[in-house]
């Protein structure tokens, strides 16, 4: 039988792939365990923390279940449709990334298991983690950038070789994916490497918090973009070809693609908009660049909308919702991402509320803004990914999805949204009434107003159970893909509308667009950063635990 993918491109996918779903169901454990104990059902064993982990489910779900599962993805596809097979280089490039970060996450939760580094995912100093925290970080970083540098690699050798082609538009979304990347770790890596680690091995006795923050944060929020983006290539390139329809127009996904890379990096400030140490000024500069920054997203809703009816008018669809009763239903392939997209409506609108100055004062730091990332990376993004899972692991592995497996996908996918629905919109709500994040079970000496907030947390308890069960099940259904019986599964690559525009070539000149963001994070960074090197606010550090 023909197996579509070269066998050793299979196996590094594959890696990718189960280490992410084994970091999705560790870190699945740790959360069910946090709501229980935050909804007063249990309590924990006197040596294990609720902090150390809420530390472990942070950083396995958001910061290693995503990052293998994006690289996994992204280098599929690159392969795919850059000639079929991974050069050598990029291939040894991928294994060597993938071993770096591999040693890096492991030293990471042993650390966080031994309770020497419970500091949040966020690792916010001046809370202060053993230096092998900080190494792991960086460990999972720097094989981060290797495993970018192989998918440049494919791409300038493609190019080389087909001069004056346009690029596959699934290669050009994964070069814009990891160039984001890469800019926007500099600023975590600088953190990490200039001042953590000598801050924790003790070489230096005080941090400067502004500028670490900071730091973080111009890492943090493009961090959002390199989860959305890999859901967003799915969107634009697999869905139309599952939907049997066409993208609606090459040139406006590029387009939106670019606006990501020079609007998702200098818009950090609005993570520190009720800290003290920057002014009011270059705050609500980096606040208007998040408002362009919400413009690709409105750009991609809209060439959805178009790509779902230009199909379902071609099958016949006549009246104004006709096409919607066209779409796959039945298909997990489909019906996953989309209720990710459904669901990134209120989750985008709920960002739009975080930007906005006065309502972030009402919203920050409360179980709101929890409630908003689980709606948008473990909602939107998470079902896109087990939707990609579907056909992406049976492609590779030579297998076929069978209608049991499609079926558990349709349920896992339904469990999923209503555990969320539990636990996503308790958060929102009470996050509205006060109810401060991250903190463990507490009644603040019976305070009436804590009082009130402990029904919400019996439901966000609820729907995390539920949720574990969605994890035990896509788990359960990525093994079973694995043993699924052999044969061909196609993998989805959607054709272009025939009366789109032809794509302008400025589009993939990438000395502009490069030239551009940097202009833009340099316009938003430089002056703020001196003030903090000038009046520094430095502190010893803690370990609050
Ligand atoms: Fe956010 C905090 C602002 C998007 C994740 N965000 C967070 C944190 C995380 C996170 C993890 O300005 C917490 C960090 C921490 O631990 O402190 N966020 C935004 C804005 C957007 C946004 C303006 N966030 C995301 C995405 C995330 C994510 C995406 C992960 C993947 N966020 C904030 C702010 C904070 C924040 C403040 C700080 C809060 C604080 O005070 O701490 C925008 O990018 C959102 C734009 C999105 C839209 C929606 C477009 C809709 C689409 C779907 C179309 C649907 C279709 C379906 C086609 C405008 C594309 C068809 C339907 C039919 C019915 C047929």
């Amino acid at each position: 039988m023909k197996q579509l993918f070269d066998r050793n491109d299979g196996k590094l996918v594959i890696a990718h792939i189960l280490f992410a779903f084994a970091a999705l169901l560790i870190g699945g454990i740790a959360g069910m365990l946090q709501g229980m104990v935050r909804g007063g059902m249990v309590t924990l064993p006197a040596n294990i923390g609720y902090y150390e982990l809420l530390t472990a489910h942070g950083v396995l779900m958001a910061l290693i279940f995503t990052t293998y599962f994006i690289i996994g993805f992204l280098y599929s596809g690159v392969s795919h449709t850059l000639g079929g097979r991974l050069l050598p280089a990029a291939r040894k490039l991928g294994w060597i990334g993938y071993l770096t970060m591999s040693v890096g996450t492991v030293i990471g939760v042993i650390v966080i298991l031994l309770g020497k580094a419970t500091v949040l995912y966020t690792f916010y100093a001046p809370m202060k983690a053993s230096p092998w925290f900080y190494i792991a970080l960086a460990l999972v970083v720097i094989g981060s950038w290797l495993s970018g540098f192989g998918i440049f690699y494919q791409y300038r050798k493609w190019r080389k070789n087909n001069s004056g082609k346009l690029s596959p538009l699934f290669a050009f979304m994964s070069v814009v994916t990891m160039l984001l990347w890469q800019i926007a770790t500099i600023g975590v890596a600088i953190e990490v490497v200039v001042q953590l680690i000598p801050w924790s091995f003790g070489w230096v006795d005080t941090v400067n918090v502004v500028l670490s923050r900071t730091l973080f944060w111009y890492f943090g929020h493009p961090l959002v973009y390199f989860w959305l983006l890999p859901a967003y290539i799915c969107w634009y390139v697999v869905i139309p070809k599952i939907i049997g329809g066409k993208i609606f127009s090459d040139s406006l996904a590029r387009l939106s693609f670019l606006l990501f890379l020079l609007f998702s990096i200098p818009v950090g400030f609005h993570h520190q908009l009720m800290e003290p140490g920057i002014s009011s000024f270059w705050k609500y500069l980096q606040v208007v660049l998040t408002f362009m920054v919400i413009v690709p997203s409105l750009m991609t809703a809209f060439s959805m909308f178009a790509t779902f009816e230009m199909h379902g008018r071609a099958k016949g669809a006549r009246s104004l919702f006709g096409w919607f009763r066209m779409l796959p239903w039945k298909d997990v392939r489909f019906f996953a991402p989309f209720m990710g997209m459904l669901i990134f409506i209120p989750a985008g609108a709920g960002g739009i509320i975080n930007a906005s100055n006065q309502m972030n004062a009402v919203v920050h730091n409360t179980l709101w803004v929890t409630g908003h990332f689980h709606l948008t990376v473990a909602t939107s993004v998470a079902l896109t990914f087990f939707g990609i899972a579907y056909w992406l692991i049976p492609a590779v592995t030579g297998r076929v999805l069978t209608p049991k497996m499609n079926r558990l996908g349709i349920i896992q996918t339904i469990i999923w949204c209503v555990g969320m629905f539990f636990m996503s919109g308790s958060m929102h709500t009470v996050g509205l009434l006060g109810d401060p994040r991250r903190t463990a079970y507490t009644t603040y000496d019976d305070h009436p107003d804590a009082v009130l907030w402990m029904p919400y947390h019996v439901a966000m308890a609820i729907g995390g159970m539920i949720l574990f069960v969605g994890v035990l099940l896509i788990v359960y259904n990525v093994i079973a893909l694995m043993r699924a019986p052999k044969g061909e599964t196609e993998y989805p690559i959607g054709e272009v509308s025939e009366a789109s525009e032809p794509t302008p070539r400025y589009l993939e000149r990438w000395g502009i667009w490069l030239g551009i963001a940097v202009a833009l994070i340099l316009f938003a960074y430089t002056i703020p950063l001196i003030d903090m090197l000038n009046n520094t606010v430095n502190s010893p550090g803690y370990v609050t635990w």
